[in-house]
């Protein structure tokens, strides 16, 4: 059975865990590279169209978004990396928060990356992987904007990252998804459903 959202609020941004909004209910991250869909991919699961907010811009969300689901699950968006005109700085920063994030004793029990369909897995992507792996969260890697291409492109991607994220224990679930169209969307509710009873 997939997960029935009924129900979505925007909690609080923060950058840094004093502001993080305490909670202990099962925690899901949204992450990937700028630009990637992730903002999206959110809204298309609540079925909402604006409590994340979505650019063309990459680089638009630049604080950690809380949400709460049905009062009893919480969604996280978290801000891309690798955005090309990144500064040493603000890619520091970007280190920080992230870094703080998930060693915040939070009770994260998955991560949902991101990955455009026309880019594949890049090495950003593989950092993250190994990154949140060292923390034994779990990853669901949701192949975006399946939509721009063709059916064999979908299929050819989806084997390609399946082959390269083969010695990764920690990626449980490989999917195709499209905001856009829907594809995908009961798949990730599906998992969610599963790991949050
Ligand atoms: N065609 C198509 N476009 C999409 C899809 N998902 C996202 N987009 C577009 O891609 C752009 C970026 O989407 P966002 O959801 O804002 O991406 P993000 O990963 O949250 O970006 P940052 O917050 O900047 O890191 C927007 O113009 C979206 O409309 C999709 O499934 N299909
Ligand atoms: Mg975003």
């Amino acid at each position: 059975m997939p997960l029935n959202i009924k129900k979505s609020d925007f909690v609080k941004s923060a950058s840094k865990p004093s502001q993080y909004p305490p909670t202990s209910h099962p925690e899901f991250f949204f992450a990937g590279k700028s630009n990637s869909g992730k903002s999206s991919m959110l809204n298309a699961i609540c079925n909402r169209k604006k409590l994340a907010i979505t650019s063309k811009t990459p680089g638009r969300t630049q604080l950690i978004n809380f949400f709460l689901i049905n009062d009893c699950i919480s969604f996280v968006d978290i801000p891309g990396y690798g955005y090309a005109n990144t500064s040493k700085k603000v890619s520091n920063a970007w280190n920080d928060m992230i870094l703080n994030y998930l060693a915040s004793n939070r009770n994260i029990v998955s991560m949902f990356m991101a990955v455009d369909i026309r880019r594949g897995i890049e090495e950003l992507d593989t950092k993250m992987i190994n990154l949140t792996s060292s923390y034994n969260i779990d990853i669901n890697i949701i192949i975006t904007k399946a939509d721009k291409v063709s059916k064999a492109k979908k299929f050819e991607m989806k084997r390609k990252i399946e082959n390269e994220l083969l010695n990764y224990k920690n990626v449980k679930n490989i999917n195709i998804f499209s905001s856009k169209s829907g594809e995908g969307v009961r798949d990730i509710l599906e998992i969610i459903e599963k790991i949050s009873l």
